[in-house]
């Protein structure tokens, strides 16, 4: 069964560009980004094609967890500008057909949010129902639910001796979404953001917004079981969807931390009665062994194949999925699944490729387009990242992991690794800011940056720029079928895509050794075309026997139209 796409659903064939404002772009020499820094580069992004702009939260914020911890719905966090900054954005970025989807944060607010201030050290505060507040269990914590970012979920509020939660930092109190009123401020807040001209919303860990209410113990695990797709969260979502994205006609992407698919199929259900589409985080735990991210490990293959394929084949006709490698939370792609030396270029375009021929919406976080790379951090005082600087105290002093150990563990895990300032040139600090960013630029930015790659037919950026247009041209690339031709090979991945009219083939090696499969025999490939690759050779009749060089790709395509006809 094929997928429809009806004109409304225009993100069905788009894709969009992540913005995390305090790394992309500084106006001035305050060494972090702003609104300003963002409309200066919307010419570059228009050359790229993307047709959306994700930005992370750009909300007054005390920045503890960079803006995800929202002081202010309403306001413009100075650091980055003014509400007319914004509005300047909005129109810039509309004025050349780039929408604009802004992130929510209503999982939990800073500590510092005015309703948390007044709830804090008051029982009887208006807003204490607000957050959630449990007395002592045995003189201690409530339960032994755990923070995302280590130790406790529960924080004592001294003055009236009940403890409140936070699922990620403590300055981070989760909202209470039973409380009719706080589900009302919420529908305001995303108001108040659409009625401005704002066309979607990226919701962030929206997933977690329902806590089982008897708030048990968890003897098998950190908690997460009894928060996560909780007991009443397609109710929420209903209701905000039909008070607010239905009536503005926003698109919508949830973010769904360790979801399941028959959760999401809901999530996104094509019936539009909650969200768009999700964003699971599956195939990025190719690398946890057991689950476990604080390691060093190499990653599963034959797992990672075996998880899109679980979802490519479970969305079809029932949801749609975000695509993408690379967020802020995220190590780069081409540093964890690719080869950052020799093969930068070849491997950055090959994962590229390796998604964006899927059914979904591809997302490409800033500097992906560039293939940048991990930094290379070796000493702690270079991160900023509340959960690596919390992990690293955790692990080290508390638990007896050695310094070393654990350099080599962030150098492969942290979420610093994706927010390093971007690379625009190769000129002092990458262009970035005329004066010393908050967060170290990776060194290699005199070969790796934004006007090389402007500058150089060959580069990531052109490829990306391609793999855009392709998802608008061919129509088998948003609605066909799904299909892991090769699940065992232990190098390549290679997928077909199936409509009506077309057929698609996606073969791609992970490794640096050349390596060969066959076509399907059905796949009639004296019809067929080389749509797109990474050896600029490639050309001429497509052979059923493929034999790919280090991280090759290639993009094969067969009109079965065109034969009838
Ligand atoms: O992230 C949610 C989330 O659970 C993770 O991606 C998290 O960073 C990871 O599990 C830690 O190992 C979202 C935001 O994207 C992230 O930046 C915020 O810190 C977090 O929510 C809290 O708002």
């Amino acid at each position: 069964m094929t997928t429809v796409v009806n004109d409304d659903q225009w993100w069905k064939t788009a894709s969009i560009y992540q913005i995390y404002p305090k790394s992309f772009c500084d106006s001035g020499s305050k060494g972090t980004g702003d609104i300003q820094g963002i409309i200066s580069k919307l010419d570059y992004l228009k050359l790229l094609g993307v047709d959306a702009i994700w930005l992370t939260p750009v909300y007054a914020s005390p920045m503890i967890d960079n803006g995800y911890d929202i002081s202010d719905y309403y306001a413009i966090n100075p650091d980055f500008g003014t509400m007319a900054d914004f509005d300047l954005l909005l129109d810039q970025a509309h004025q050349r057909g780039i929408r604009i989807i802004m992130d929510i944060v209503v999982n939990h607010t800073s500590t510092e949010h005015q309703w948390f201030q007044s709830a804090l050290g008051d029982k009887n505060s208006p807003y204490r129902d607000y957050y959630i507040w449990k007395d002592p269990v045995d003189g201690g914590v409530p339960n032994n639910w755990q923070s995302k970012f280590g130790g406790s979920a529960w924080e004592l509020d001294e003055q009236t001796g009940q403890y409140f939660l936070h699922l990620f930092a403590k300055e981070q109190a989760d909202l209470n979404w039973e409380n009719s009123k706080v589900r009302a401020e919420v529908k305001e807040v995303i108001s108040f953001w659409a009625e401005k001209g704002v066309d979607g919303f990226r919701l962030d860990v929206i997933n977690l917004i329902s806590k089982q209410q008897d708030f048990p113990n968890d003897d098998i695990g950190d908690g997460r079981r009894f928060y996560t797709d909780g007991p009443r969260v397609h109710e929420y979502l209903q209701e905000i969807s039909e008070a607010v994205f239905q009536k503005y006609g926003s698109v919508t992407v949830g973010e769904m931390s360790s979801t399941t698919l028959e959760h999401c199929q809901q999530y996104s259900s094509l019936d539009n009665k909650e969200l768009s589409m999700v964003f699971n985080f599956h195939h990025l735990k190719v690398d946890y062994p057991n689950g476990e991210k604080w390691t060093k490990a190499p990653f599963d293959f034959l797992q990672l194949k075996q998880i899109f394929n679980h979802w490519q084949t479970g969305l079809n006709g029932k949801g749609w999925g975000a695509l993408f490698w690379c967020n802020h939370d995220q190590p780069r792609v081409v540093s964890r699944l690719g080869d950052d030396q020799q093969y930068r270029v070849e491997s950055a375009k090959m994962l590229g490729a390796s998604v964006h021929m899927m059914q979904g919406t591809p997302y490409i976080y800033q500097g992906e387009e560039i293939g940048m790379t991990n930094p290379g951090y070796t000493s702690i005082e270079q991160y900023r990242d509340v959960e690596s600087t919390n992990m690293y105290d955790i692990m080290v002093k508390q638990q007896g992991v050695s310094h070393d150990e654990m350099m080599a563990i962030l150098a492969q895990k942290s979420r610093d690794n994706s927010r390093t300032p971007m690379q625009w040139n190769d000129q002092a600090y990458a262009g970035f800011s005329k004066g010393q960013p908050w967060l170290e630029v990776a060194s290699n930015y005199p070969e790796i940056n934004a006007e090389q790659a402007v500058d150089d037919s060959n580069s990531v950026f052109y490829f990306y720029q391609k793999l855009i247009q392709l998802r608008k041209e061919i129509e088998v690339i948003t609605t066909g079928t799904y299909e892991d031709l090769y699940p065992e090979h232990e190098s390549i991945f290679g997928y077909e895509r199936k409509s009506e009219t077309q057929t698609l083939i996606c073969l791609n090696n992970y490794y640096g050794v050349e390596t060969e499969c066959v076509l399907p025999q059905g796949f009639d490939t004296s019809k067929a075309n080389y749509v797109l690759g990474n050896y600029s050779d490639l050309s001429g009749s497509v052979s059923q026997h493929q034999v790919l060089r280090p991280y090759e790709t290639r993009i094969i395509l067969l009109n079965t139209m065109l034969l009838d006809n």
